[in-house]
């Protein structure tokens, strides 16, 4: 049997590498009976065309972002959620890992819609780009921040009085060059790896979130599989959480540092009374979440936080 694994992510980038170890390890242990072909970002077309392959069964595996699908899966809208997750990357390694609301609850949202996420992971605390310095919420006023296609970033940035406009990661530095975009986020290692801090004064490491991706599988292929190999499956995205965890970290420093060298673009680290101001600022977007968005599990939301406040101790 041959496999395709879609990424969002080029040669060498953290979703890429992961695919590319996924393929290893399936096909050692199946004794190349199964072989995985690894697919970097345009290979397919866009994020939002990759997914809707997946969700076709064009292909059978996908790392995909949330962020694509926050239209169709509402409740995946939960991890662009400003200050919902601790910023301590260990502590969001367990959550993700060990989450009840999300492995059981979130993954039956997404199979509604033939996406089965076999596991999610962090790559990395994101941070804020942008030409100007942004310190405090009223810093974002009039500016326009790219996102990915959830209403609830629209939401979230709207509370700090900036407007959105959702493209492809590819159209991103361009936009950012010509100055029709005036900020973004992501996390570290990819703002280096796409050059985007070559086009962008400042980087603002805000602890706002991380960046959250899927190992998911096509619902009917995978519940079709025989049993012996949906185990192998999912034995190897289980090995993989630790794995990914320590690529994104090298990748992230590795970033940071080169960011830092290259010297064009200053970094803000916020201390512990702006990042309680963004907080009070989102708060309200917290509470809209989960009172107001059409299509969202209140319960999901609820259960999630007391996960999250089980491991930070808060
Ligand atoms: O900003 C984006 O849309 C892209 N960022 C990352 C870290 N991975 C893929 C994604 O499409």
């Amino acid at each position: 049997d041959q496999w395709r694994m879609v990424t969002e992510e080029l040669q060498g980038e953290v979703q890429f590498v992961y695919a590319q170890e996924f393929a290893k390890r399936i096909e050692e242990k199946t004794g190349g009976a199964i072989t995985v072909e690894a697919l970097e970002y345009g290979a397919l077309g866009s994020e939002t065309d990759q997914a809707q392959l997946l969700q076709q069964g064009g292909v059978e595996l996908a790392v995909m972002s949330p962020g694509f699908t926050g239209g169709q899966v509402p409740d995946g809208q939960i991890f662009s959620m400003h200050y919902l997750f601790p910023t301590d990357q260990e502590q969001i390694h367990q959550i993700l890992k060990d989450s009840e609301a999300l492995n059981t609850d979130l993954r039956k949202k997404y199979e509604e819609h033939s996406i089965t996420p076999l596991a999610y992971w962090s790559e990395g605390q994101m941070a804020w780009t942008s030409n100007t310095a942004i310190k405090s919420p009223s810093d974002w006023e009039g500016l326009n921040v790219r996102v990915q296609e959830s209403p609830l970033m629209r939401e979230s940035y709207d509370a700090y009085g900036a407007t959105v406009q959702s493209l492809s990661w590819g159209e991103l530095y361009t936009a950012l060059d010509r100055e029709t975009v005036d900020a973004q986020e992501n996390p570290i290692f990819f703002i280096e790896s796409a050059s985007f801090n070559e086009v962008q004064d400042y980087m603002m490491i805000s602890g706002h979130n991380n960046y959250v991706a899927m190992t998911t599988a096509n619902t009917e292929w995978y519940n079709g599989l025989d049993d012996n190999v949906k185990a192998v499956v999912d034995e190897t995205v289980k090995e993989l959480q630790d794995w990914v965890f320590d690529e994104q970290k090298k990748q992230n420093e590795a970033g940071l540092q080169a960011i830092k060298d290259e010297g064009s673009t200053e970094v803000i680290e916020f201390d512990e009374d702006q990042i309680a101001e963004f907080r009070e600022a989102i708060q309200p977007v917290h509470e809209y979440y989960r009172e107001e968005v059409e299509g969202i599990d209140p319960e999901l939301f609820d259960k999630l936080k007391g996960e999250i406040e089980e491991v930070t101790g808060e």
